[in-house]
Protein backbone atom coordinates (compact mmCIF):
# COMPACT_ATOMS: atom_id res chain seq x y z
CA UNK A 1 0.00 0.00 0.00
CA UNK A 2 1.38 3.36 -0.86
CA UNK A 3 1.72 6.32 1.49
CA UNK A 4 0.60 9.47 1.22
CA UNK A 5 3.82 11.06 0.85
CA UNK A 6 4.16 8.71 -2.03
CA UNK A 7 1.06 9.54 -3.68
CA UNK A 8 1.40 13.00 -2.79
CA UNK A 9 4.63 13.67 -4.87
CA UNK A 10 3.05 11.36 -7.85
CA UNK A 11 0.01 13.97 -7.60
CA UNK A 12 2.59 16.65 -7.95
CA UNK A 13 4.33 15.12 -10.66
CA UNK A 14 0.81 14.96 -12.50
CA UNK A 15 0.85 18.23 -12.48
CA UNK A 16 4.45 19.36 -13.44
CA UNK A 17 5.38 20.57 -9.96
CA UNK A 18 8.35 18.56 -9.32
CA UNK A 19 10.08 22.14 -7.99
CA UNK A 20 9.59 23.22 -4.38
CA UNK A 21 10.41 26.25 -3.22
CA UNK A 22 10.73 26.13 1.08
CA UNK A 23 12.62 26.30 4.12
CA UNK A 24 12.51 23.82 6.41
CA UNK A 25 11.39 23.19 10.05
CA UNK A 26 11.41 19.74 11.96
CA UNK A 27 7.70 19.71 11.10
CA UNK A 28 8.35 19.72 7.59
CA UNK A 29 11.17 16.79 7.54
CA UNK A 30 8.28 14.14 6.82
CA UNK A 31 7.24 15.76 3.72
CA UNK A 32 10.78 15.88 3.03
CA UNK A 33 11.73 12.13 4.19
CA UNK A 34 14.03 10.48 0.58
CA UNK A 35 13.39 13.05 -1.54
CA UNK A 36 12.53 11.95 -5.07
CA UNK A 37 15.65 12.64 -7.89
CA UNK A 38 13.57 14.05 -10.12
CA UNK A 39 12.51 16.81 -7.66
CA UNK A 40 14.25 19.77 -6.76
CA UNK A 41 14.28 21.73 -3.67
CA UNK A 42 14.80 25.65 -3.99
CA UNK A 43 15.89 27.17 -0.20
CA UNK A 44 15.49 30.54 0.67
CA UNK A 45 16.46 31.71 3.48
CA UNK A 46 13.47 33.61 5.08
CA UNK A 47 9.60 32.87 4.31
CA UNK A 48 8.89 36.08 2.38
CA UNK A 49 11.96 35.54 -0.14
CA UNK A 50 10.21 32.17 -0.32
CA UNK A 51 6.89 32.90 -1.60
CA UNK A 52 8.45 35.76 -3.78
CA UNK A 53 10.54 33.39 -5.62
CA UNK A 54 7.34 30.66 -6.34
CA UNK A 55 5.69 34.17 -7.47
CA UNK A 56 8.03 35.02 -9.94
CA UNK A 57 8.11 31.23 -10.74
CA UNK A 58 4.12 30.57 -11.23
CA UNK A 59 4.02 33.82 -12.82
CA UNK A 60 6.42 33.67 -15.74
CA UNK A 61 5.84 29.95 -16.33
CA UNK A 62 2.15 30.41 -15.82
CA UNK A 63 1.87 27.14 -13.82
CA UNK A 64 0.86 26.63 -10.24
CA UNK A 65 4.43 26.61 -7.47
CA UNK A 66 4.86 24.29 -5.10
CA UNK A 67 5.68 26.79 -1.43
CA UNK A 68 6.45 24.69 1.86
CA UNK A 69 6.81 26.46 5.03
CA UNK A 70 7.79 26.04 8.60
CA UNK A 71 4.65 25.69 10.70
CA UNK A 72 3.39 28.97 11.98
CA UNK A 73 6.44 30.78 12.63
CA UNK A 74 7.17 30.43 8.87
CA UNK A 75 3.59 31.22 7.75
CA UNK A 76 3.41 34.21 9.45
CA UNK A 77 6.54 35.33 8.00
CA UNK A 78 4.95 34.55 4.64
CA UNK A 79 1.72 36.50 5.03
CA UNK A 80 3.40 39.68 3.40
CA UNK A 81 4.30 37.47 0.08
CA UNK A 82 0.91 35.88 0.31
CA UNK A 83 -0.64 38.67 -0.04
CA UNK A 84 1.75 39.93 -2.77
CA UNK A 85 0.85 36.23 -4.87
CA UNK A 86 -2.90 37.64 -4.25
CA UNK A 87 -2.76 40.49 -5.88
CA UNK A 88 -0.31 39.40 -9.14
CA UNK A 89 -2.52 36.59 -9.34
CA UNK A 90 0.05 33.63 -8.83
CA UNK A 91 -1.53 30.29 -8.86
CA UNK A 92 1.17 29.15 -5.50
CA UNK A 93 -0.05 26.13 -3.75
CA UNK A 94 1.54 26.73 -0.17
CA UNK A 95 1.94 23.89 2.54
CA UNK A 96 2.85 24.37 6.02
CA UNK A 97 3.58 21.39 8.44
CA UNK A 98 2.05 20.62 11.98
CA UNK A 99 2.51 19.03 15.04
CA UNK A 100 1.39 15.92 14.63
CA UNK A 101 -2.32 15.06 15.41
CA UNK A 102 -1.87 13.13 18.31
CA UNK A 103 -0.74 16.63 20.29
CA UNK A 104 -2.72 19.06 17.53
CA UNK A 105 -5.64 19.50 21.05
CA UNK A 106 -2.87 19.79 23.66
CA UNK A 107 -1.32 22.12 21.69
CA UNK A 108 2.11 21.04 21.58
CA UNK A 109 5.14 23.05 21.05
CA UNK A 110 4.88 24.68 17.36
CA UNK A 111 1.13 23.59 16.97
CA UNK A 112 -0.07 26.01 14.33
CA UNK A 113 -3.23 26.79 16.38
CA UNK A 114 -5.77 28.05 13.78
CA UNK A 115 -3.71 26.89 10.89
CA UNK A 116 -6.32 27.99 8.49
CA UNK A 117 -6.82 31.59 9.71
CA UNK A 118 -3.43 32.51 9.31
CA UNK A 119 -3.19 33.43 5.74
CA UNK A 120 -6.83 34.32 5.53
CA UNK A 121 -8.06 36.39 3.86
CA UNK A 122 -5.57 36.58 1.16
CA UNK A 123 -5.56 32.48 0.13
CA UNK A 124 -8.72 31.61 -2.36
CA UNK A 125 -9.24 28.36 0.13
CA UNK A 126 -7.28 27.52 3.24
CA UNK A 127 -7.98 23.68 4.50
CA UNK A 128 -6.08 21.29 7.20
CA UNK A 129 -7.42 17.75 6.00
CA UNK A 130 -9.39 15.85 8.68
CA UNK A 131 -7.89 12.73 8.02
CA UNK A 132 -4.25 11.82 6.81
CA UNK A 133 -5.47 10.02 4.28
CA UNK A 134 -7.41 13.20 2.87
CA UNK A 135 -3.64 14.87 2.10
CA UNK A 136 -3.75 14.17 -1.29
CA UNK A 137 -7.29 14.52 -2.56
CA UNK A 138 -7.14 18.11 -0.49
CA UNK A 139 -3.88 18.96 -2.88
CA UNK A 140 -5.34 17.86 -5.89
CA UNK A 141 -8.32 20.42 -4.79
CA UNK A 142 -5.83 23.23 -3.84
CA UNK A 143 -4.05 23.29 -7.71
CA UNK A 144 -6.93 23.35 -9.33
CA UNK A 145 -7.93 25.74 -6.98
CA UNK A 146 -5.01 27.69 -7.72
CA UNK A 147 -5.44 27.52 -11.31
CA UNK A 148 -9.04 28.06 -11.85
CA UNK A 149 -9.78 32.23 -12.36
CA UNK A 150 -8.80 34.22 -10.92
CA UNK A 151 -5.80 32.53 -10.21
CA UNK A 152 -4.02 33.06 -6.91
CA UNK A 153 -2.71 31.14 -3.58
CA UNK A 154 -4.51 28.40 -1.59
CA UNK A 155 -3.17 26.98 1.69
CA UNK A 156 -3.24 23.59 3.35
CA UNK A 157 -2.11 23.08 6.48
CA UNK A 158 -0.56 18.86 6.95
CA UNK A 159 0.35 17.73 10.27
CA UNK A 160 3.64 15.94 10.39
CA UNK A 161 2.56 12.15 10.82
CA UNK A 162 0.13 12.15 7.74
CA UNK A 163 3.33 11.71 5.36
CA UNK A 164 3.70 8.09 6.40
CA UNK A 165 -0.07 7.03 6.92
CA UNK A 166 -0.74 5.09 4.23
CA UNK A 167 -3.02 6.11 1.25
CA UNK A 168 -6.68 5.92 0.68
CA UNK A 169 -6.12 4.48 -3.03
CA UNK A 170 -9.46 4.92 -4.68
CA UNK A 171 -9.61 8.13 -3.45
CA UNK A 172 -6.32 9.46 -4.44
CA UNK A 173 -6.47 7.14 -8.15
CA UNK A 174 -9.45 9.20 -8.79
CA UNK A 175 -7.67 12.69 -7.37
CA UNK A 176 -4.55 12.35 -10.02
CA UNK A 177 -6.97 11.36 -12.76
CA UNK A 178 -9.22 14.71 -12.83
CA UNK A 179 -8.62 17.66 -14.85
CA UNK A 180 -10.51 20.71 -15.31
CA UNK A 181 -11.05 22.61 -18.82
CA UNK A 182 -11.12 26.34 -18.50
CA UNK A 183 -11.32 29.16 -18.30
CA UNK A 184 -14.95 30.17 -19.10
CA UNK A 185 -15.47 32.21 -21.97
CA UNK A 186 -17.37 35.32 -21.83
CA UNK A 187 -20.86 36.16 -22.96
CA UNK A 188 -21.15 35.66 -26.26
CA UNK A 189 -24.17 38.34 -26.45
CA UNK A 190 -22.17 40.86 -24.58
CA UNK A 191 -19.62 40.29 -26.80
CA UNK A 192 -21.70 41.09 -29.86
CA UNK A 193 -23.24 44.52 -28.07
CA UNK A 194 -20.22 45.35 -26.92
CA UNK A 195 -19.21 44.82 -30.54
CA UNK A 196 -21.94 47.31 -31.91
CA UNK A 197 -20.80 49.66 -29.02
CA UNK A 198 -17.88 49.55 -30.36
CA UNK A 199 -18.28 50.44 -33.70
CA UNK A 200 -21.05 53.09 -33.04
CA UNK A 201 -18.12 55.01 -30.82
CA UNK A 202 -16.29 58.17 -32.17
CA UNK A 203 -13.90 58.33 -29.95
CA UNK A 204 -13.26 54.82 -28.18
CA UNK A 205 -10.00 54.35 -26.13
CA UNK A 206 -8.62 51.02 -24.83
CA UNK A 207 -7.14 50.51 -21.20
CA UNK A 208 -4.57 47.32 -21.27
CA UNK A 209 -4.15 45.12 -17.69
CA UNK A 210 -1.60 42.61 -16.47
CA UNK A 211 -4.23 40.02 -16.85
CA UNK A 212 -3.67 40.68 -20.99
CA UNK A 213 -0.39 39.07 -20.38
CA UNK A 214 -1.05 36.42 -17.96
CA UNK A 215 -3.40 35.35 -20.36
CA UNK A 216 -0.82 35.33 -23.11
CA UNK A 217 -3.27 37.43 -24.96
CA UNK A 218 -1.01 40.96 -26.18
CA UNK A 219 -1.09 39.45 -30.34
CA UNK A 220 -5.34 39.55 -29.84
CA UNK A 221 -4.91 42.85 -27.99
CA UNK A 222 -2.56 44.60 -30.85
CA UNK A 223 -5.36 42.78 -33.39
CA UNK A 224 -7.91 44.85 -31.65
CA UNK A 225 -6.48 48.15 -31.68
CA UNK A 226 -5.36 48.41 -34.90
CA UNK A 227 -8.33 47.03 -36.57
CA UNK A 228 -10.67 49.20 -34.24
CA UNK A 229 -7.85 52.48 -34.45
CA UNK A 230 -8.06 52.32 -30.80
CA UNK A 231 -4.62 54.66 -28.32
CA UNK A 232 -4.03 52.19 -25.97
CA UNK A 233 -2.93 53.18 -22.21
CA UNK A 234 -1.43 50.79 -19.72
CA UNK A 235 -3.41 50.80 -16.76
CA UNK A 236 -1.70 53.33 -13.80
CA UNK A 237 1.49 51.46 -13.06
CA UNK A 238 0.46 51.05 -9.44
CA UNK A 239 -1.90 47.99 -10.41
CA UNK A 240 -0.13 47.49 -13.41
CA UNK A 241 2.29 44.33 -12.08
CA UNK A 242 2.63 43.02 -15.75
CA UNK A 243 2.20 44.63 -19.35
CA UNK A 244 -0.44 43.91 -21.25
CA UNK A 245 -0.15 45.54 -24.51
CA UNK A 246 3.43 46.53 -26.18
CA UNK A 247 4.92 49.92 -25.31
CA UNK A 248 6.48 50.65 -28.34
CA UNK A 249 3.59 50.12 -30.83
CA UNK A 250 2.04 53.31 -32.23
CA UNK A 251 -0.99 52.82 -30.54
CA UNK A 252 0.87 53.20 -27.18
CA UNK A 253 0.22 56.51 -25.82
CA UNK A 254 1.23 55.78 -22.41
CA UNK A 255 1.22 54.71 -18.42
CA UNK A 256 -2.42 56.22 -16.94
CA UNK A 257 -1.97 58.14 -13.19
CA UNK A 258 -3.33 56.66 -10.74
CA UNK A 259 -5.65 58.71 -8.71
CA UNK A 260 -9.45 59.60 -9.73
CA UNK A 261 -9.21 63.26 -10.82
CA UNK A 262 -6.48 62.42 -13.03
CA UNK A 263 -7.64 59.58 -14.90
CA UNK A 264 -10.68 61.30 -15.39
CA UNK A 265 -8.85 64.12 -17.07
CA UNK A 266 -6.44 61.93 -18.77
CA UNK A 267 -9.59 60.15 -20.65
CA UNK A 268 -11.35 62.84 -21.18
CA UNK A 269 -12.71 63.37 -24.75
CA UNK A 270 -13.08 59.63 -25.14
CA UNK A 271 -16.70 58.24 -25.01
CA UNK A 272 -16.20 54.84 -24.98
CA UNK A 273 -13.61 53.22 -22.07
CA UNK A 274 -12.94 49.29 -23.00
CA UNK A 275 -11.13 48.03 -19.82
CA UNK A 276 -9.60 44.98 -20.24
CA UNK A 277 -7.49 42.57 -17.69
CA UNK A 278 -7.04 45.22 -15.13
CA UNK A 279 -9.06 46.39 -11.80
CA UNK A 280 -10.69 49.62 -12.48
CA UNK A 281 -8.66 51.23 -11.30
CA UNK A 282 -6.11 50.59 -8.89
CA UNK A 283 -6.15 54.06 -7.86
CA UNK A 284 -3.29 55.79 -5.27
CA UNK A 285 -3.40 58.04 -3.57
CA UNK A 286 -7.04 59.31 -3.26
CA UNK A 287 -7.23 62.68 -5.41
CA UNK A 288 -11.14 62.55 -5.75
CA UNK A 289 -13.37 64.09 -8.81
CA UNK A 290 -15.58 62.30 -11.28
CA UNK A 291 -15.42 58.82 -11.84
CA UNK A 292 -15.60 59.39 -15.56
CA UNK A 293 -15.18 62.47 -17.87
CA UNK A 294 -18.06 63.59 -18.93
CA UNK A 295 -19.61 61.45 -21.89
CA UNK A 296 -17.70 58.40 -21.52
CA UNK A 297 -19.08 55.31 -20.97
CA UNK A 298 -16.75 52.29 -19.61
CA UNK A 299 -16.63 48.27 -19.92
CA UNK A 300 -14.48 46.07 -18.25
CA UNK A 301 -13.24 42.83 -19.41
CA UNK A 302 -12.64 40.58 -16.71
CA UNK A 303 -11.92 36.47 -15.90
CA UNK A 304 -12.12 37.74 -12.02
CA UNK A 305 -16.18 38.13 -10.68
CA UNK A 306 -14.77 40.68 -7.35
CA UNK A 307 -13.21 42.84 -9.87
CA UNK A 308 -16.23 43.29 -12.15
CA UNK A 309 -18.16 43.55 -8.73
CA UNK A 310 -16.48 45.97 -7.30
CA UNK A 311 -15.83 48.21 -9.91
CA UNK A 312 -17.16 52.01 -8.76
CA UNK A 313 -18.48 52.46 -12.16
CA UNK A 314 -19.25 51.55 -15.46
CA UNK A 315 -20.63 47.85 -16.60
CA UNK A 316 -18.24 44.50 -16.77
CA UNK A 317 -18.37 41.02 -19.09
CA UNK A 318 -17.23 38.25 -16.84
CA UNK A 319 -14.67 35.99 -19.00
CA UNK A 320 -11.29 34.90 -20.30
CA UNK A 321 -9.18 37.83 -21.58
CA UNK A 322 -7.70 36.03 -24.75
CA UNK A 323 -11.11 34.56 -25.67
CA UNK A 324 -13.17 37.55 -25.45
CA UNK A 325 -10.10 39.81 -27.30
CA UNK A 326 -10.54 37.48 -30.23
CA UNK A 327 -13.83 36.93 -30.26
CA UNK A 328 -14.36 41.06 -30.04
CA UNK A 329 -11.80 41.53 -32.50
CA UNK A 330 -13.65 39.42 -35.10
CA UNK A 331 -17.29 40.54 -34.19
CA UNK A 332 -16.29 44.57 -34.36
CA UNK A 333 -14.41 44.38 -37.92
CA UNK A 334 -11.95 46.86 -39.08
CA UNK A 335 -12.69 50.83 -38.20
CA UNK A 336 -12.05 53.50 -40.31
CA UNK A 337 -11.11 56.17 -37.45
CA UNK A 338 -8.38 58.18 -37.52
CA UNK A 339 -5.29 56.29 -35.65
CA UNK A 340 -3.90 57.77 -33.03
CA UNK A 341 -0.84 59.93 -33.29
CA UNK A 342 2.49 57.46 -32.27
CA UNK A 343 4.08 59.37 -28.97
CA UNK A 344 7.64 60.69 -29.36
CA UNK A 345 10.59 58.85 -28.70
CA UNK A 346 12.11 59.57 -25.50
CA UNK A 347 14.60 62.05 -25.04
CA UNK A 348 17.84 63.11 -23.54
CA UNK A 349 17.42 62.86 -19.34
CA UNK A 350 17.25 65.30 -17.08
CA UNK A 351 20.56 65.05 -15.63
CA UNK A 352 21.05 65.26 -12.03
CA UNK A 353 22.31 68.13 -10.03
CA UNK A 354 24.51 65.95 -7.16
CA UNK A 355 28.22 65.59 -8.07
CA UNK A 356 28.89 61.59 -8.42
CA UNK A 357 25.50 60.99 -8.91
CA UNK A 358 23.09 60.34 -11.80
CA UNK A 359 19.82 61.07 -11.93
CA UNK A 360 17.20 58.28 -12.04
CA UNK A 361 16.18 58.86 -15.94
CA UNK A 362 19.89 58.81 -16.37
CA UNK A 363 20.22 55.22 -15.04
CA UNK A 364 17.00 54.34 -16.92
CA UNK A 365 18.83 55.15 -19.98
CA UNK A 366 21.91 53.56 -19.52
CA UNK A 367 19.60 50.70 -19.40
CA UNK A 368 17.49 51.05 -22.40
CA UNK A 369 20.84 51.45 -23.88
CA UNK A 370 22.20 48.43 -22.19
CA UNK A 371 19.14 46.59 -23.16
CA UNK A 372 17.89 43.32 -24.91
CA UNK A 373 14.95 42.40 -26.31
CA UNK A 374 14.67 39.76 -25.20
CA UNK A 375 14.93 40.55 -21.66
CA UNK A 376 12.90 40.45 -18.44
CA UNK A 377 12.58 43.33 -15.82
CA UNK A 378 11.15 42.88 -12.42
CA UNK A 379 10.58 45.75 -10.91
CA UNK A 380 10.59 47.38 -7.40
CA UNK A 381 12.11 51.05 -7.85
CA UNK A 382 9.32 53.52 -6.72
CA UNK A 383 10.34 56.86 -7.34
CA UNK A 384 12.31 55.77 -10.85
CA UNK A 385 9.13 53.03 -11.83
CA UNK A 386 7.38 55.56 -14.74
CA UNK A 387 11.47 56.66 -15.46
CA UNK A 388 12.15 52.89 -16.39
CA UNK A 389 8.55 52.30 -18.33
CA UNK A 390 8.88 55.63 -20.47
CA UNK A 391 12.58 54.70 -21.55
CA UNK A 392 12.93 50.86 -22.15
CA UNK A 393 9.75 50.33 -23.99
CA UNK A 394 9.08 46.56 -23.56
CA UNK A 395 8.24 45.20 -26.51
CA UNK A 396 7.79 41.36 -25.42
CA UNK A 397 4.66 39.58 -23.47
CA UNK A 398 6.06 38.19 -20.29
CA UNK A 399 8.94 40.46 -19.98
CA UNK A 400 7.76 42.93 -17.09
CA UNK A 401 6.89 42.19 -13.41
CA UNK A 402 6.36 44.56 -10.72
CA UNK A 403 4.48 43.48 -7.28
CA UNK A 404 0.73 45.25 -8.18
CA UNK A 405 0.24 44.96 -4.33
CA UNK A 406 2.61 47.99 -3.33
CA UNK A 407 4.29 45.35 -0.57
CA UNK A 408 8.09 45.64 -0.87
CA UNK A 409 10.07 42.07 -0.55
CA UNK A 410 9.08 41.28 -4.14
CA UNK A 411 11.72 42.20 -6.63
CA UNK A 412 14.70 40.23 -5.78
CA UNK A 413 12.63 36.74 -4.90
CA UNK A 414 10.81 37.36 -7.74
CA UNK A 415 13.27 37.66 -10.43
CA UNK A 416 15.08 34.77 -8.87
CA UNK A 417 11.48 33.03 -9.56
CA UNK A 418 11.42 34.13 -13.39
CA UNK A 419 14.86 33.33 -14.28
CA UNK A 420 14.19 29.81 -12.81
CA UNK A 421 11.12 29.21 -15.13
CA UNK A 422 12.86 31.68 -18.11
CA UNK A 423 16.53 30.22 -17.99
CA UNK A 424 17.25 31.14 -21.56
CA UNK A 425 16.26 35.07 -21.04
CA UNK A 426 18.27 37.61 -19.23
CA UNK A 427 16.36 38.69 -16.15
CA UNK A 428 17.20 41.90 -15.04
CA UNK A 429 15.83 43.19 -11.50
CA UNK A 430 15.54 46.59 -10.73
CA UNK A 431 15.61 47.71 -7.35
CA UNK A 432 15.53 50.96 -4.78
CA UNK A 433 18.46 50.20 -1.79
CA UNK A 434 15.40 50.70 0.81
CA UNK A 435 13.19 48.32 -1.00
CA UNK A 436 15.49 45.76 -1.33
CA UNK A 437 16.25 45.28 2.22
CA UNK A 438 12.73 43.62 2.43
CA UNK A 439 14.26 40.61 0.71
CA UNK A 440 17.66 40.88 0.83
CA UNK A 441 18.57 36.99 1.91
CA UNK A 442 17.49 35.77 -1.64
CA UNK A 443 20.51 37.07 -2.69
CA UNK A 444 22.01 34.04 -1.36
CA UNK A 445 19.26 32.16 -3.12
CA UNK A 446 20.61 33.52 -6.58
CA UNK A 447 24.26 32.53 -5.65
CA UNK A 448 24.04 29.51 -4.27
CA UNK A 449 22.18 28.55 -7.40
CA UNK A 450 24.47 30.52 -9.57
CA UNK A 451 21.35 32.17 -11.37
CA UNK A 452 22.43 34.75 -13.61
CA UNK A 453 20.21 37.58 -12.45
CA UNK A 454 21.53 41.20 -13.12
CA UNK A 455 20.59 43.59 -10.33
CA UNK A 456 20.83 47.04 -10.98
CA UNK A 457 20.39 49.13 -7.28
CA UNK A 458 19.70 52.69 -7.30
CA UNK A 459 20.73 54.15 -3.97
CA UNK A 460 19.16 57.48 -3.03
CA UNK A 461 19.84 57.05 0.66
CA UNK A 462 16.05 57.94 1.12
CA UNK A 463 12.38 56.41 0.61
CA UNK A 464 12.23 59.16 -2.10
CA UNK A 465 8.68 58.42 -2.82
CA UNK A 466 7.02 58.78 0.47
CA UNK A 467 8.97 62.20 0.47
CA UNK A 468 6.69 62.89 -2.36
CA UNK A 469 3.96 61.29 -0.37
CA UNK A 470 4.63 63.66 2.68
CA UNK A 471 4.35 66.53 0.21
CA UNK A 472 0.88 65.37 -1.43
CA UNK A 473 -0.26 64.88 2.03
CA UNK A 474 0.86 67.92 3.35
CA UNK A 475 2.78 65.98 5.82
CA UNK A 476 5.61 68.20 7.60
CA UNK A 477 8.89 66.49 9.35
CA UNK A 478 7.65 62.83 9.33
CA UNK A 479 10.86 60.55 10.41
CA UNK A 480 11.85 57.85 9.10
CA UNK A 481 12.40 58.39 5.52
CA UNK A 482 16.44 59.03 5.15
CA UNK A 483 18.70 55.76 4.89
CA UNK A 484 22.04 56.97 5.38
CA UNK A 485 24.99 54.42 5.24
CA UNK A 486 23.67 51.47 3.13
CA UNK A 487 25.88 49.63 1.14
CA UNK A 488 23.94 47.07 -0.91
CA UNK A 489 26.82 46.10 -2.84
CA UNK A 490 28.88 45.23 0.30
CA UNK A 491 25.82 42.46 1.29
CA UNK A 492 25.42 41.23 -1.84
CA UNK A 493 29.24 40.29 -1.75
CA UNK A 494 28.99 38.87 1.70
CA UNK A 495 26.14 36.42 0.39
CA UNK A 496 27.97 35.32 -2.85
CA UNK A 497 26.85 37.70 -5.56
CA UNK A 498 29.48 39.82 -7.83
CA UNK A 499 29.02 43.48 -7.12
CA UNK A 500 30.55 46.79 -7.69
CA UNK A 501 29.24 50.45 -7.57
CA UNK A 502 29.53 52.66 -10.93
CA UNK A 503 28.88 56.35 -10.85
CA UNK A 504 29.33 57.26 -14.60
CA UNK A 505 26.78 56.58 -16.88
CA UNK A 506 29.01 55.80 -20.12
CA UNK A 507 30.93 53.05 -17.42
CA UNK A 508 27.31 51.70 -16.31
CA UNK A 509 26.35 50.80 -20.22
CA UNK A 510 29.19 48.90 -20.69
CA UNK A 511 28.80 46.86 -17.17
CA UNK A 512 25.26 46.27 -17.36
CA UNK A 513 25.93 45.36 -20.97
CA UNK A 514 28.33 42.71 -19.41
CA UNK A 515 26.21 41.81 -16.90
CA UNK A 516 23.56 40.90 -18.80
CA UNK A 517 25.22 38.88 -21.18
CA UNK A 518 27.07 36.76 -18.36
CA UNK A 519 25.74 33.57 -17.48
CA UNK A 520 27.55 32.66 -14.80
CA UNK A 521 25.96 33.82 -11.61
CA UNK A 522 24.13 36.91 -10.30
CA UNK A 523 25.62 40.18 -10.43
CA UNK A 524 24.71 43.61 -8.89
CA UNK A 525 25.58 47.13 -9.77
CA UNK A 526 24.89 49.87 -7.44
CA UNK A 527 24.41 53.55 -8.54
CA UNK A 528 24.33 56.34 -6.33
CA UNK A 529 21.11 58.35 -7.55
CA UNK A 530 20.49 61.99 -7.29
CA UNK A 531 17.35 62.63 -4.73
CA UNK A 532 13.77 62.73 -6.90
CA UNK A 533 10.79 61.36 -8.26
CA UNK A 534 11.89 60.60 -12.46
CA UNK A 535 9.04 60.06 -14.41
CA UNK A 536 10.63 60.96 -17.96
C1 LIG B 1 6.37 45.69 3.12
C2 LIG B 1 6.31 47.17 2.94
N1 LIG B 1 6.70 47.99 3.93
C3 LIG B 1 6.70 49.32 3.76
C4 LIG B 1 6.23 49.86 2.59
C5 LIG B 1 6.12 51.37 2.41
N2 LIG B 1 7.01 51.86 1.37
C6 LIG B 1 6.57 52.10 0.13
S1 LIG B 1 7.74 52.70 -0.86
C7 LIG B 1 8.89 52.68 0.36
C8 LIG B 1 10.26 53.19 0.13
C9 LIG B 1 11.05 52.47 -0.90
O1 LIG B 1 12.34 53.00 -0.90
P1 LIG B 1 13.36 52.77 -2.06
O2 LIG B 1 13.32 51.38 -2.52
O3 LIG B 1 14.69 53.26 -1.61
O4 LIG B 1 12.79 53.61 -3.26
P2 LIG B 1 12.69 55.16 -3.59
O5 LIG B 1 11.31 55.59 -3.20
O6 LIG B 1 13.75 55.87 -2.81
O7 LIG B 1 12.89 55.18 -5.05
C10 LIG B 1 8.34 52.18 1.54
C11 LIG B 1 9.09 52.00 2.81
C12 LIG B 1 5.78 48.96 1.58
N3 LIG B 1 5.29 49.39 0.43
N4 LIG B 1 5.85 47.64 1.77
Amino acid sequence: MPTVREVTFELFRTHGMTTIFGNPGSTELPMLNGFPEDFRYVLALQELAVVGIADGYAQASGRPAHVNLHTAPGLGNAVGGIFNAQVNRAPLVITAGQQVRPQITIEANLTNRDATLVPQPYVKWSHEPPRAQDVPVALARAIHQAMLPPRGPVFVSIPMDDWSAEADEDRTRHALARRIAGPPGPHPAALGELASRLNAARRPVLVAGPEIDAAGAWEQAVALAEAQRLPVWATPATGGGRLGFPEDHPHFVGVLPPAIAAISQTLAGHDLILVVGSSVFPYYPYLPGPLLPEGAELVLITPDPSEAARAPMGEAIVGDVALALSALGVLAGESDREPPRARPAPGEPTPSDEPGRLSGSEAMAALAEAWVPEAIAVVEIPSSTLALRNRLRISRPGSYFFSASGGLGFGIAAAIGVQLAQPERPVVCVLGEGSAQYGITALWTAAAYRLPVTFLVLDNREYMILKWFASLEQVAGAPGLDLPGLDVAAVARAYGVTARTLTAREQLVEALREDISAEDGPRLIQVPVASGMWLE
